[in-house]
C-alpha cells in the first residue's frame, strides 16, 4: 500500500505523481496545504521533520526528498538504467536539480504565482533570474546533443528535471529562447501515461 503526502501545485509533488501513474501504481492521496502549515504541524514533522511535501509511505515506512523518492520507486524499472556510470549520471542531474535549478526556478514561481507576491520579492526575484537562467542554458546546451538528459532514454532525471522547468513562465521565466528544451518537453508528453501537473 503506497499513499502520498501531497501539495498538488508543488513540482516536486508532481514528480512523483508523474512516475506513480506511469508506473501503474495505485496510491491514496494525503493532502497537506502548506499554506495553510500543514506541512508544520507536530503530527507532519514526525513522518518528516524537515516538515516539506513530498512524502511517500510504503510497507509501513516513510521517505521524504523528492528525488530519493523517485529512485526508490523507479529502481529496478524501466525508468533507471542499470548501468553504474548511467545510474551516477542520474544522480547527477538530480543534485543538479536540487542545487542550481529548483531552488531558483521554483522558488520564483512560488513567489509569483503561488503566493502572489512579485513586488514584495521583487529583489530576490532578480538574483534566482541569474541563476536560473545560467541552469536552463546548461539545460538546453546538454539537449543540443541529447534527447533525453542520460543514456538517450527516458529516465527519473528527466522527471526530476521536467517539473519544474515545464511551468518556468509561471516564476516569470520567458522560455522562448529554449527551442530544445520546448521540444524535450514534447517528448516528454508523448510518453505512455504522461498526466500534467494538475491531475493525479
Ligand atoms: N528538497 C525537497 C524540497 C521539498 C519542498 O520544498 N517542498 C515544499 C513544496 S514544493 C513544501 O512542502 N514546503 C512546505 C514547508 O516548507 O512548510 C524535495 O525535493 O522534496
Amino acid at each position: 500500500m503506497y499513499k502520498l503526502y501531497d501539495f498538488l501545485p508543488s513540482g516536486n509533488c508532481y514528480k512523483i505523481r508523474l512516475l506513480l501513474n506511469q508506473l501503474g501504481i495505485e496510491y491514496e492521496r494525503i493532502n497537506i496545504d502548506i499554506l495553510n502549515k500543514e506541512s508544520r504541524t507536530s503530527e507532519f514533522l514526525k513522518i518528516n521533520p524537515n516538515g516539506r511535501t513530498p512524502v511517500l509511505y510504503h510497507d509501513g515506512r516513510y521517505l521524504a526528498e523528492s528525488n530519493a523518492i523517485l529512485w526508490y520507486l523507479a529502481s529496478n524499472t524501466g525508468f533507471l538504467p542499470t548501468d553504474n556510470y548511467e545510474q551516477a549520471q542520474v544522480l547527477q542531474w538530480m543534485f543538479f536539480e536540487q542545487y542550481s535549478h529548483e531552488p531558483n526556478i521554483a522558488t520564483s514561481r512560488y513567489w509569483v504565482s503561488i503566493l502572489r507576491a512579485e513586488n514584495e520579492y521583487k529583489e530576490q526575484l532578480k538574483a534566482k533570474m541569474k541563476v536560473g537562467y545560467a541552469a536552463l542554458d546548461v539545460m538546453e546546451q546538454h539537449l543540443r546533443n541529447n534527447n533525453f538528459f542520460v543514456a538517450n532514454q527516458y529516465s527519473i532525471a528527466d522527471i526530476a528535471l521536467y517539473a519544474y522547468t515545464h511551468v518556468a513562465e509561471e516564476g516569470n521565466f520567458d522560455l522562448s529562447e529554449y527551442s530544445r528544451i520546448k521540444e524535450w518537453f514534447k517528448r516528454i508528453e508523448n510518453q505512455e501515461n504522461y498526466i500534467n501537473i494538475k491531475a493525479y
